[in-house]
């Protein structure tokens, strides 16, 4: 009950109308089904401070390049709140494009309770890492570390020690976690964003060319990673 997508050709300007439209298409669609599908939060937008009009077009750009690529697959980008800034630019620009709302949408809820709180199945989530790859911060890195136990630490240093920004790594989920148990999740994506923070390491200073650039590369690793688990 806490969704909002438009679905294709649906130009939808009232966020009212459009957390109806999802709500009957996830309460129908997504409880029991088992259509391979990412949960993604919005990169850089909160704690790393970027611009959010910037990274909404990467968003819808990226994701309309690589829909067609994942197959019947599904990506959804996640936010916390109804009032979520990210959601509602991302949501009003994929409308415009007529991407396929079947196969991406925007859910409220938390990243790490999408099947118990929310009912949609989300078999692999990405994490708005830090460089370090570990626990705590705050945002989505926090949540997620939290929720999925130690067995997602050191399933995550087998894999890498640390990571540089605009890169992904693929981490399968210990069955032992309770995020793989509770919520169905098999894969944890660690993303490295772009820092516009500057109290944050890799600060770039405004500079909105080299950060777009980061974040496009972000978006791809992501993607690319999703689509190495699914083929
Ligand atoms: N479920 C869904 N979305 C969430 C959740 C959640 N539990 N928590 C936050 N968001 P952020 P960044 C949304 O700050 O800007 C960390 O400390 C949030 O509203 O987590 O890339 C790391 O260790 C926003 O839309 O990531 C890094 O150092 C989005 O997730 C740094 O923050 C990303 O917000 C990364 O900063």
């Amino acid at each position: 009950t806490q969704n909002c997508s438009v679905p294709s050709g649906h130009a939808c300007e009232d966020v009212k109308d459009c957390d109806k439209v999802e709500m009957t298409s996830v309460a129908d669609g997504n409880a029991s089904d088992n259509i391979p599908t990412l949960a993604f939060p919005s990169f850089s937008t909160a704690d790393f401070q970027f611009n959010l009009e910037k990274a909404s077009d990467i968003i819808v750009e990226k994701v309309e390049e690589y829909i067609s690529k994942i197959g019947k697959a599904r990506l959804v980008l996640v936010d916390l709140s109804h009032g979520s800034k990210i959601l509602s630019l991302v949501r009003t620009k994929a409308a415009k494009k007529y991407v396929d709302s079947n196969k991406f949408f925007t859910v409220v809820g938390d990243i790490t309770r999408l099947h118990s709180g929310e009912g949609l199945n989300c078999n692999v989530i990405a994490n708005a890492a830090n460089w370090r790859l570990k626990p705590g911060g705050g945002g989505v890195n926090a949540a997620i570390f939290s929720a999925a136990g130690p067995a997602l630490e050191s399933a995550t240093m087998e894999r890498a020690g640390s990571l540089k920004p605009g890169k992904a790594v693929v981490v399968p989920l210990p069955p032992t976690s309770p995020l793989f148990t509770r919520e169905g999740i098999t894969h944890v994506i660690h993303v490295l964003g772009p820092n516009m923070n500057p109290q944050r390491p890799n600060f770039l200073n405004n500079d909105y060319v080299q950060g777009c650039k980061v974040l496009r590369e972000a978006y791809s690793s992501l993607f690319e990673g999703f689509a190495s688990i699914v083929r």
